[in-house]
């Protein structure tokens, strides 16, 4: 495929046509009904297409047909599913069209991706029409926060770079021994107490519920959902160290900014225990518009089984108290009778999988994470200075080439609900850091998640792919120039044909 549709991840139909390229020229306006729901989206692609062009780029809530005009609209003459997304680009114009406001997002990243440098300035996307929906409904990143704070502004450049790649998932993973970082009324000294600092005793931070909003709000405008994560029953040194009473003498424990993992542990007996489980699920639930809360349940090497299946039902029960879903890594698929619609993580790819596809055969969803495939803070390879390697090494290909629906032996392919990379911080320092990590992988996964297998080739992937690193390159993101890829494209202010 020519590196004029470069578009990743590979749509379902891609039909080029003969007709001249639209140009965003000074007259080229944005076009939307007067609907409160479309604002957002509008202002979006108004803005995107001015910082693309250089031009600012004018919105018009009527109806308007003139060339030069984008004009975005709700239909449902489309492929089936909430995000179904189609674009024309032809005749001097640009149609967005869509089933939801979320729809519309896809369809205005896929034009984004589509425009290329026009010589005389501005911006110029080539005649097309792209008719595209999901394989999977649940497209995720989770991003560990906890070993090492990253700012809201941080936040909002990789949720930029989800919504590129029509990733519609941010899964924080908040806390953990190192730190706890979002600040929770129910209890004030965890973020007061257990926030400053970061792993090796690197500069802390903590998400206020002002941070919060901005973050949710944020990433709804790009069709992104939130699922937090409050890490239990064990990674919880944090929380032993804010609140003493979660210890069995009742002293709190030392700060931890070291990265080992699996020594912490809450305590069933304590009823101070539940009261927190209680409390700290509640108040997420009321903080969190989405219908998913996660609750960790992984690595927990100090207990016995009974005990972990108790906690665990106790933070499940505190979640579906306040009517949402859990969703949990791998190890609670052990637990019997977890709450219907439970998600289960998988991402151990070294321990036996029987439990995890027993639970799928009784009704658990599955977010398919394998560490081997999606696990961005391993290595490209053996002397890459970020990141750790107990996976193996990940490099482009890796992530590319797996099937979610058949990596795991016996796992039934209905209850595959998505696929989510992850990235965790042990070793990630900086923006640059995280975003040389998730580069260019995260776009892999990306196709992994949204193409259909017959969409899928690696060659014609890396050859789509070529064009997004001059974009990162725009963007100023550091990246992983993989040698996997094929990044020599040419210069992108040739003019199409
Ligand atoms: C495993 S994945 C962990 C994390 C580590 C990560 C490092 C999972 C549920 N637990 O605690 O940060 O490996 O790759």
């Amino acid at each position: 495929m020519s590196d004029v549709f470069a578009v990743v991840p590979a749509p379902l139909v891609l039909e080029p046509s003969s007709e001249p390229p639209f140009v965003i020229s000074p007259s080229t306006v944005v076009v939307v009904d007067a609907a409160d729901e479309l604002v957002p989206v509008a202002v979006l692609t108004a803005d995107l297409l001015g910082r693309v062009s250089g031009r600012p780029v004018e919105i018009r809530y009527a109806e308007l047909d003139a060339p030069g005009v984008v004009r975005m609209r709700l239909v449902d003459d489309l492929p089936p599913g909430p995000e179904a997304y189609r674009v024309v680009v032809g005749e001097g114009r640009v149609a967005l069209e869509a089933r939801t406001t979320d729809g519309l997002v896809h369809a205005v990243v896929t034009l984004r991706q589509l425009l290329r440098a026009h010589p005389d300035g501005g911006a110029h996307a080539a005649a097309v029409r792209i008719e595209d929906a999901p394989r999977y409904a649940w497209r995720g990143l989770s991003l560990d926060v906890a070993r090492h704070f990253v700012t809201v502004a941080d936040l909002e450049v990789v949720i930029g770079l989800m919504a590129h790649y029509k990733l519609n998932v941010l899964h924080l993973h908040l806390t953990d021994d190192q730190a706890w970082r979002l600040d929770l009324p129910s209890r004030p000294g965890l973020v007061r107490r257990a926030s400053a600092h970061s792993v090796d005793g690197d500069p802390g931070g903590h998400y206020s519920r002002a941070d919060w909003d901005q973050i949710l709000a944020f990433a709804r405008a790009r069709a992104v959902r939130v699922v937090p994560e409050i890490d239990v029953p064990g990674h919880v040194n944090a929380a032993q160290h804010a609140y003493g009473e979660l210890n069995p003498d009742g002293e709190p424990v030392e700060e931890y900014l070291g990265i080992e993992v699996g020594f912490s542990r809450l305590h069933d007996d304590l009823p101070e225990t539940h009261a927190f489980l209680a409390d700290v699920f509640g108040d997420l639930a009321e903080m969190t518009p989405g219908d998913y809360l996660h609750i960790g349940g992984d690595e927990v090497l100090t207990m016995g089984h009974d005990e972990y299946e108790r906690l665990v039902r106790s933070a499940a029960a505190a979640v579906t108290a306040h009517g949402k879903r859990v969703v949990a890594w791998q190890e609670v698929a052990s637990v019997p009778d977890l709450p219907a619609g439970t998600v289960v993580q998988y991402w151990d790819t070294r321990v036996d999988p029987a439990p995890f596809v027993r639970a799928a055969r009784a009704g658990a969803r599955i977010l398919m994470s394998p560490g081997s495939r999606v696990y961005l803070d391993m290595k490209y390879g053996p002397d890459f200075p970020l990141g750790l390697e107990w996976a193996g090494h990940v490099e482009l290909r890796d992530s590319y080439e797996w099937d979610p629906a058949t990596l795991v032996v016996g796992l039934p392919p209905e209850a595959v609900a998505g696929v989510e990379a992850a990235v965790w911080t042990e070793t990630l320092r900086t923006l640059d850091d995280l975003t040389t990590m998730l580069l260019p992988r995260l776009a892999a996964v990306a196709e992994v998640a949204w193409s259909d297998l017959g969409r899928r080739d690696f060659d014609d992937f890396t050859t789509r792919l070529a064009p997004h690193g001059e974009v990162w390159d725009q963007l100023g993101l550091a990246w992983h120039r993989s040698p996997q890829g094929r990044w020599s494209a040419p210069v992108a202010s040739e003019p199409a044909g």
